[in-house]
């Protein structure tokens, strides 16, 4: 880890050795059950601790929905406590080691500092992301009827401001992508115009565009619904295709799980995606019936294995091309948001070494010969398999807990930091 442990590293190693005999004869045992099909549990072990998904820096903070926040003890106020919490899941899970900022709700004066501290933490940044959907004290227009598609030039022009303004604060914190969600669209037939609306926002996405730098990726967010009910800008993943398309190579699509209709096959869209050259990455979440934002995993793991099957699939199809970028993005309203996200980088995790694997050569066979028995009991053979003890055992070799949960329990942190952030009062609504 980092000079800055925010969990003592004794209490850790006393946790583990409670725990490492049984996990050692698990993990064993496994292996065993493993090298029968062919595998190697060591390199799927070191396929684990190579594995990363980014924290975002507001999910550290409890959520709410449209109709109430409900304050957790010890919330952090800024940035600087939001690291401190993103350290934590870091030091105990391994699975997390930076962290997705969000503008202007992150911004600091002195960015060099920020660095500074999220270094001390071992802590890099991810993808900044941008906001024209909710006013901000200091802005002279309106988001109210839109961002980048606004009919008024002056508002798309402060929203093109802003995520440049994004670009240059990720610049000097070392990120290398811009994520870009607008909450634009319209709740009554009639409201706008669906082609002058796209034309609007897709000039103004060519001034954000033109401010990338070449090294750096423009990611493009698409969801179907909300805040806008009746038509949203960028809806689904072919307008963010035809987004995409349009802007250059820098340009490609973000993946939230949550932003589809129920029961789509999202694992489908990341093959197509990826086959033309646009998958860009993803916001893990769950879901039962729209962007409900629960933990990853919580509600329907086997299209996360899914999902990574199609991943796992095409970094072997196209290894040059694979490099999509992962991140979380969930709502924690009921839970202590450090274990959500903590249990939920493990879900990822263990959907991406579960499609590892899979015998895609057998596979292949059975697709080929339609035998579609076998093709699919390939398939469910991996996501039947058990890796919690390899997700256990690498934590444990990168030093961090064998049960990142009990252990972060054990140190009592969130009432440590309870005694010096006060809580805060519940609102209204404001799910983001
Ligand atoms: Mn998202």
């Amino acid at each position: 880890m980092s000079s800055q442990a925010p969990i003592s590293v004794d209490l850790i190693a006393e946790q583990n050795d409670v725990g490492i005999a049984a996990l050692e004869s698990d993990y064993s045992a496994l292996g065993t059950q493993l090298s029968r099909r062919g595998i190697d549990i060591d390199v799927l072990t070191k396929a684990a601790v190579d594995f990363a998904v980014a924290i975002p820096s507001w999910g550290v903070g409890t959520g709410g929905t449209r109709f109430a926040r409900f304050p957790g003890m010890g919330e952090p106020r800024n940035i600087f406590e939001k690291l401190a919490d993103c350290a934590v899941i870091q030091q105990l899970g391994r699975a997390t080691p930076t962290v997705s900022l969000h503008i202007p709700w992150d911004k600091v004066d002195d960015l060099s500092e920020l660095r500074e501290i999220a270094s001390g933490y071992g802590l890099g940044f991810d993808a900044m992301n941008s906001n024209t959907f909710q006013d901000q004290d200091d802005q002279n227009r309106s988001y109210k009827f839109g961002s980048l598609s606004h009919t008024d030039a002056a508002v798309r022009e402060q929203a093109v401001a802003h995520n440049l303004e994004c670009i240059e604060i990720g610049k000097a914190l070392g990120s290398r992508a811009l994520t870009v969600w607008i909450g634009d669209g319209t709740n009554f037939p009639g409201q706008q115009s669906f082609t002058r609306s796209f034309e609007r926002y897709l000039d103004a996405m060519k001034s954000v565009y033109a401010g990338v730098p070449d090294d750096w990726k423009l990611f493009i967010e698409h969801k179907i619904f909300e805040p806008a009910f009746y038509s949203t800008v960028i809806q689904d993943w072919g307008s963010n295709y035809l987004a995409a398309t349009e802007l250059g190579p820098k340009a490609s699509c973000l993946v939230d799980l949550g932003h589809h209709a129920p029961n789509v096959n999202i694992e489908m869209i990341v093959a197509r995606l990826f086959q033309f050259g646009k998958l860009g990455g993803f916001h893990f979440n769950d879901s039962k019936y729209g962007d409900d934002d629960l933990d990853s995993g919580s509600i329907n793991p086997y299209q996360l294995f899914l999902v990574f099957n199609e991943l796992v699939d095409a970094k072997r199809r196209a290894p040059e091309k694979f490099d999509p970028a992962y991140m979380l993005d969930q709502s924690h309203n009921v839970t202590d948001p450090i274990e959500s996200l903590i249990a939920s980088a493990i879900e990822v995790q263990r959907a991406y070494v579960q499609a590892l694997l899979v015998d895609r050569t057998a596979l292949e066979g059975y697709q080929n010969e339609n035998d579609v028995m076998m093709a699919n009991r390939t398939l469910k053979q991996a996501y039947n398999t058990d890796v919690s003890p390899i997700l256990a055992m690498a934590r444990q070799k990168s030093g961090g807990a064998i049960d990142p949960i009990v252990a972060y329990r054990k140190a009592g942190y969130r009432a440590d930091v309870a005694k010096i952030r006060p809580a805060s009062k519940g609102s209204g609504g404001g799910i983001v």
